[in-house]
């Protein structure tokens, strides 16, 4: 379970990584419906809403890149975003009236993975307030190489970022490095064995490298928000956003506090279409990742 020194460390950093939430046989599992969900995305030729695949990915070289909202397309993640060691955390971290907002695995195939730019995922998805956190339940081990979660301590507290492309004028879902340039000397990467889980709030700078080792680097995120914060950005289904409670009571009457809530708007035409965090970041005026190479 999460300690109380866990706790404390999230206050400060704004992220925290914790060992021995859940058993070897639910580590397992997690790791056999995802290989199993793997499996059925590896025969894909073009991306499916579920499904994001690498662009080197063809049916004989298989590289899928993400699953999106596993907890809304399959019972097994369902349920386990709602698992009682998850709930217990979220309780010490948020509050105790919570609802899971999204959900995805990324999955950094070895030698081929994807890495992500700087960024705070509160530009992404702006809240009336900010008890909002990102769960990481590491499917793999994770370590320096294979393109660990790197998080930089008390950015939660600092600035909020623009995340657009001044050149274009686009959301482009990372930090302008010319006008934002980002220290990561002092970042810190989040590893451990299969089954640790990193907890990183919602304002806290984060990115990846590239997967530089042979092994897959699998991370189940999955983002949660207290009850009474409001996404500014609308919500589209009342009873799925009932539904979407995880422990605790809704409400209808959102917290404010104030602070800056720049809007991911306008999008680029080809992300309106479909929106890749990973494309989209390639949109931006510099990247500081080299790409692995792009064979389709
Ligand atoms: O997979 C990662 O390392 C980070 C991903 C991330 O920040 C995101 O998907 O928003």
């Amino acid at each position: 379970m999460l300690t109380d020194r866990h706790v404390a460390e999230y206050q400060t950093k704004g992220f925290a990584v914790a060992e021995g939430l859940f058993t070897e046989q639910e580590i397992g599992e997690l790791r056999r419906v995802t290989d199993e969900l793997i499996v059925e995305a590896s025969a894909l030729t073009s991306p499916t809403p579920t499904f994001e695949l690498e662009p080197s990915h063809a049916p004989e070289q298989p590289a899928v890149r993400r699953i999106e909202m596993p907890h809304r397309h399959f019972d097994f993640f369902r349920e386990f975003v709602r698992h009682p060691a998850l709930i217990d955390s979220l309780q010490k971290l948020i509050g105790p009236d919570v609802r899971v907002h999204n959900s995805k695995i990324n999955l950094k195939p070895g030698r081929i993975g994807s890495p992500v730019e700087w960024h705070q995922d509160w530009c992404f998805y702006p809240h009336t307030n900010d008890a909002f956190l990102t769960v990481g339940v590491f499917l793999d081990d994770i370590t320096s190489v294979n393109g660990p979660l790197l998080c930089l301590p008390g950015s939660h507290q600092g600035k909020i970022y623009d995340h657009h492309n001044p050149d274009t004028g686009y959301f482009c879902s990372a930090v302008d490095l010319d006008a934002d340039p980002v220290n990561a000397t002092g970042a810190e990467e989040c590893v451990g064995p299969a089954g640790t889980v990193s907890f990183h709030h919602v304002r806290t700078m984060h990115a990846s490298g590239p997967n530089m080792s042979a092994q897959a680097r699998r991370l189940l995120l999955i983002g949660y928000a207290a009850a009474d914060a409001w996404p500014l950005l609308g919500v589209r289904n009342w009873d799925q956003y009932e539904a979407d409670m995880v422990c605790g009571r809704s409400t209808r009457n959102p917290r404010m506090v104030a602070l800056p809530c720049p809007v991911p708007f306008p999008m680029p035409p080809e992300a309106q279409e479909r929106f890749s965090l990973f494309d989209n970041q390639k949109r931006a005026r510099r990247l500081l990742y080299d790409r692995p190479a792009e064979v389709n």
